[in-house]
């Protein structure tokens, strides 16, 4: 019997995801992405000493980096050519074999010039203050005209005058947009017709029906590993709307964005952090300063060296929220929390955790749906104390100082799902598993 993995970040985007499905990939024939896009950052450690080599993986899945493992870009990613071509050769110069490892869903959305062109001149006419802080990689605009059903799909590629008909049509329509409303230049025809054609015969020989290619490998008793990005928080539906990115980054889009039934998923891992990110605008009830030295939230955004991987923003940072944790928990159907990036808390003296919130008055313990609501949250903290001991590359629970132990043991009980792994450093050896 095969058993398939979701991972799934819990909070608003880099747990730590990259690190955990490589670890998990031991034991997977197939890793598979199923939502966003470049815009998500993975980064990998493998090896130590000289030969230790890192890898930043925007939309190939981190099961590239394994020899022999199939990985597979689900009808729920949207997918910009360029960049998958440009992140293959990347990978090929480093040594890696992708091209026949490689398989891509001809029913992914194409990322063109004029997403990523709307996107950002959307955000620049945004006042500030309710800048959502995109990435700017087209994310949006292409999620958009998959759901308004006028988006090219990879296999439009393989039929150049269909394609050209549709982009003629579609560009009509936001060369409007761009010039009329958003005072920003009209993009090319010809140009797009070119640039985006002349990707195909490279694509071509990547492109599998992947929902028929995941049955046939769990059939056959291969353990598939389902890859998210980003993080339950930043789910277009359940997130802090709309500060949100623009796909569902829930477990059950692994099902949706790839063509698989929901009985094909197993076990549902939550990556979640020690303590709390978010990149971009929008709500955060228990953020805490980061630019004062000497202060809990230095240290994280310090030591944890939270910056962004694909924009290079620095991260917002602040306490661990359970209220938001027990939310993200519910909707994923959580089986299993990984604590990330622990080490970071080594030597705070007093840790708070964020337990619920005052609301208007009234206290909540789960997070509150959409951005205005969170925005009202005033954070309750629970005070535990902290550890002086380096914690970096502990691979025992029983090695773990009590304090740590005890963080944890209250994460668990305040989210109310186990906690099976501890994540303690980047490489794969600094990991511990408690189930
Ligand atoms: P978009 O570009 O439309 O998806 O942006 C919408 C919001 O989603 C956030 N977002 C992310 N948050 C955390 N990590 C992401 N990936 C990169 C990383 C981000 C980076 O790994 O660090 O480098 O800045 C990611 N991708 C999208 C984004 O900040 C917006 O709030
Ligand atoms: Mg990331």
């Amino acid at each position: 019997m095969s058993k398939n993995v979701v991972v799934i970040g819990t909070q608003w985007g880099d747990e730590g995801k990259g690190k955990i499905v490589d670890w998990l990939t031991d034991h997977a024939q197939g890793v598979v992405r199923f939502q966003g896009g470049h815009n998500a950052g993975h980064t990998l450690v493998i090896g130590q000493g000289a030969s230790q080599k890192e890898y930043k993986l925007n939309l190939v899945p981190s099961g590239i980096v394994r020899e022999g493992v199939n990985c597979y870009i689900g009808n729920g990613v949207v997918l910009d050519a360029s960049h998958l071509l440009f992140e293959i050769d990347g990978l090929e110069k480093a040594g890696l074999e992708v091209r026949n490892r490689l398989k891509v869903s001809p029913g992914c959305p194409l990322i063109l010039d004029y997403h990523v062109r709307l996107d950002k001149a959307r955000e620049a006419a945004r006042e500030p203050g309710r800048k959502i802080g995109t990435t700017g990689k087209g994310i949006g605009p292409t999620y958009e005209d998959k759901v308004a059903r006028r988006a090219l799909r990879v296999y439009d590629l393989f039929y150049p005058e269909r394609f050209a008909e549709k982009l003629r049509e579609v560009l009509d329509y936001h060369n409007f947009v761009l010039t009329k409303y958003l005072n920003a230049e009209a993009v090319d025809f010809q140009q797009q017709l070119d640039s985006a054609l002349s990707k195909a015969a490279l694509l071509q020989p990547l492109v599998t029906d992947i929902s028929a290619a995941l049955y046939d490998a769990n059939k056959a008793g291969q353990n598939l590993l389902f890859e998210g990005a980003q993080g339950t928080l930043l789910d277009v539906d359940h997130g802090t709307y709309p500060y949100v990115t623009s796909s569902n980054c829930i477990s059950g889009q692994a099902a949706a964005g790839t063509g698989v039934g929901p009985s094909m998923l197993h076990y549902v891992l939550g990556i979640t952090k020690a303590y709390t990110t978010r990149v971009g605008g929008g709500p955060f009830p228990s953020e805490l300063d980061i630019e004062t030295e000497d202060t809990p939230g230095f240290q994280m955004s310090d030591k944890g060296r939270e910056i962004g991987t694909v924009t290079k923003r620095k991260r917002r940072c602040g306490w661990f929220d359970a209220a938001a944790l027990r939310r993200s928990a519910r909707i994923n159907g959580l089986t299993g929390l990984c604590i990330t990036k622990l080490d970071v808390l080594d030597g705070i003296k007093e840790l708070n955790i964020c337990t619920g919130y005052e609301l208007d008055g009234k206290p909540v313990d789960l997070l509150p749906v959409g951005a205005d609501d969170v925005a009202r949250c005033k954070p309750v903290y629970e005070t535990l104390p902290g550890w002086d001991e380096n914690t970096f590359g502990v691979s025992r629970w029983e090695d773990l100082p009590q304090n740590a132990r005890n963080y944890l043991k209250r994460l668990e009980a305040l989210c109310e799902v186990p906690v099976d792994i501890v994540s303690t450093g980047p490489e794969r050896d600094e990991t511990i598993v408690l189930r």
